[in-house]
């Protein structure tokens, strides 16, 4: 085991979103930051979902980080930027910020430990070099975690998937020189963004298609285009009020909900507004709508009545229309992720592609051949595509050993549920931060504006630490259970947590139901956030 004799002021663990803007701005506030990232180049999920069609569904100019250094010399080709593209704005990031002095690649982080003696973290990382993994313990005053939302795959223990002889990705998982699909008979089980994307892109290379879904998605159009050169021009003219704009919203989008009431609108009010946002394309029927329909079912119900006309229209056979968009909703509109789609629905009307409802007909076994499903049905397959999901929110980070003062691990303290104060801090776990993780805006929030705003904080509190002399900060118990009880009791208003979804934990079996996402927007959660720290780091203990 070798060891990094440097003494770093904050190891930044992930190279996405969260570490790239991490490394950067403590940079520049002038602590010696290093980062490990266990893939070979920047981005976090868009350097590992290189699957089929693996596409953001953030609009830009938002899907960026707000420095106007960056934009400068940067163009959008699309609306909704594919994987690849992303991919080369991180590297664009990378030129323009001089990342990669400070970045070891091929690096997973597998354990960080608090050693109480010297104050600091000892975090190991297996490092994987031609010739085999080596180990390496780095010592850091701080260690942010930022690990992401989905970092952390799903398979569901599907019986005798051993016994499959032909071949099968998570999609998180994708090789990377991509897998060849054409004239396969092709599976693939989930419904979720990824699973959608998948089977919109793969459909006119395949020899057949067979989805296997569990809860229907109620995708919506994603309004692709084009960005000429002018619109990207007139972004940049325009990046102050944008930037402004994206810091204002409830997600950090160009838009927010509608001021208006769904029940207190009339028939036709409701019908102009919901065309004109459906018809708009992207996430706008779901977070421009009126707000009482993510709280009132009767409001609800009249959005997803709407949705459902729209998407059966596109569905030439009833049966199948039936298990796309069933006419009793399975859940209300927009308590599970909305999924942007490319003539998803489409899809199903070709001869070779199939919907198989495992809700009704679950996936019994993996044969050697294929899958059965509980009517007795093989379907041959050569390829399966596991678009199964994430541990998600809090699984990246439990999947590293994190031993605090008395030894406790982190996974351990969070076997029942997450504990955090303002999803940066746990007690515990002094100079630990978490970047888009549990109790945060994450998942209702955009990565870049998430990071920014995290980021922020957090370098404003590594300064003031550093100002004031002092080497510890973590928070107290009072604050942590104040601010586990509020998130919770703000994921408790609206229909979400009626709803089984990933932002519950309820994917994962026995992973406790709990809000991992603090659901009152970006705005409240600054707030919280800059009220403690505006009072003396109020809810903390620094030493
Ligand atoms: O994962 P998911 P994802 N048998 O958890 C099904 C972001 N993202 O990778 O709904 C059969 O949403 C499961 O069924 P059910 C984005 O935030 C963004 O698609 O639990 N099926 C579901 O259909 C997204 O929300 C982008 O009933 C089983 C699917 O697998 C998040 O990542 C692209 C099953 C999992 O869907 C995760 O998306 C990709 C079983 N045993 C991802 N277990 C973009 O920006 C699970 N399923 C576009």
């Amino acid at each position: 085991m070798g060891l990094d004799t440097k003494e770093y002021d904050a190891i930044i663990i992930g190279g996405g979103f969260g570490g790239v803007y991490h490394l950067h701005h403590l940079r520049k506030l002038g602590f010696n930051v290093h980062m490990f990232e266990a893939g070979s180049q920047l981005g976090g999920v868009w350097y590992w979902n290189c699957y089929p069609g693996a596409r953001v569904d953030t609009e830009c100019p938002v899907y960026q980080f707000s420095d106007s250094e960056l934009f400068k010399d940067w163009k959008w080709t699309e609306r909704y930027p594919g994987r690849d593209e992303l991919r080369r704005y991180f590297d664009h990031v990378d030129k323009i910020w001089d990342l990669k002095k400070d970045i070891s690649f091929n690096s997973r982080v597998t354990a960080a430990h608090w050693n109480k003696e010297s104050s600091q973290w000892d975090v190991t990382v297996a490092q994987n070099q031609i010739g085999g993994t080596t180990e390496l313990v780095a010592r850091s005053k701080s260690i942010l975690c930022c690990t992401g939302f989905a970092s952390k795959p799903y398979t569901p223990p599907f019986a005798g998937m051993e016994k499959f002889q032909g071949i099968k990705y998570h999609t998180s998982e994708w090789p990377q020189e991509g897998v060849d699909l054409k004239g396969k008979r092709v599976g693939v089980i989930g419904t979720g963004a990824s699973g959608v994307q998948v089977v919109q892109t793969v459909m006119p290379e395949v020899k057949e298609l067979t989805v296997f879904q569990r809860t229907p998605n109620y995708a919506l159009p994603m309004g692709q285009y084009k960005i000429t050169d002018e619109r990207n021009q007139e972004f940049k003219k325009n990046y102050p009020e944008l930037v402004a704009k994206i810091r204002s919203t409830f997600a950090g989008f160009l838009y927010d909900f509608d001021s208006g009431e769904c029940l207190k609108a009339t028939e036709e009010e409701r019908r102009e507004l919901y065309e004109r946002l459906y018809t708009t394309g992207g996430l706008h029927f779901w977070l421009g709508t009126y707000q009482d329909v993510l709280k009132n079912k009767e409001a609800n119900d009249t959005a997803y009545k709407f949705w459902r006309e729209k998407t059966i229209a596109r569905i030439n056979d009833p049966a199948t229309a039936e298990i796309l968009a069933p006419k009793v909703a399975p859940h209300p509109y927009g308590t599970k992720r909305v999924s942007l789609e490319q003539n998803y629905f489409e899809v199903f009307n070709k001869d070779n592609a199939h919907v198989v409802d495992v809700k009704k007909n679950p996936i019994e076994t993996f044969t050697a051949n294929g899958i059965r499903t509980a009517d007795g049905k093989e379907h041959e397959l050569d390829v399966v595509v596991l678009a199964t999901g994430f541990d998600s929110i809090s699984g990246g980070i439990t999947l590293i050993d994190i031993r605090g003062e008395d030894g406790t691990s982190l996974k351990d303290k969070w076997a029942q549920g997450v504990w955090t104060y303002l999803g940066m801090t746990s007690v515990g776990f002094p100079n630990m931060f978490m970047v888009y993780g549990p109790q945060a805006p994450t998942a209702f929030a955009t990565g870049p504006c998430s990071a920014e705003t995290q980021g922020e904080w957090i370098g404003q509190c590594l300064s003031h630490m550093r100002d004031q002399k002092l080497t510890t900060i973590k928070p107290t118990e009072e604050a942590e259970a104040e601010w586990r009880t509020h998130v919770n009791d703000v994921g408790k208003q609206g229909l979400f947590s009626d709803t089984e979804s990933w932002y519950f934990g309820t994917n994962i079996p026995g992973k406790p139901k709990e809000a991992l996402n603090y659901m009152a927007g970006m705005q409240m959660y600054k707030q919280k956030c800059w009220e403690s720290a505006n009072n003396g780091y109020r809810g903390f203990i620094m030493a």
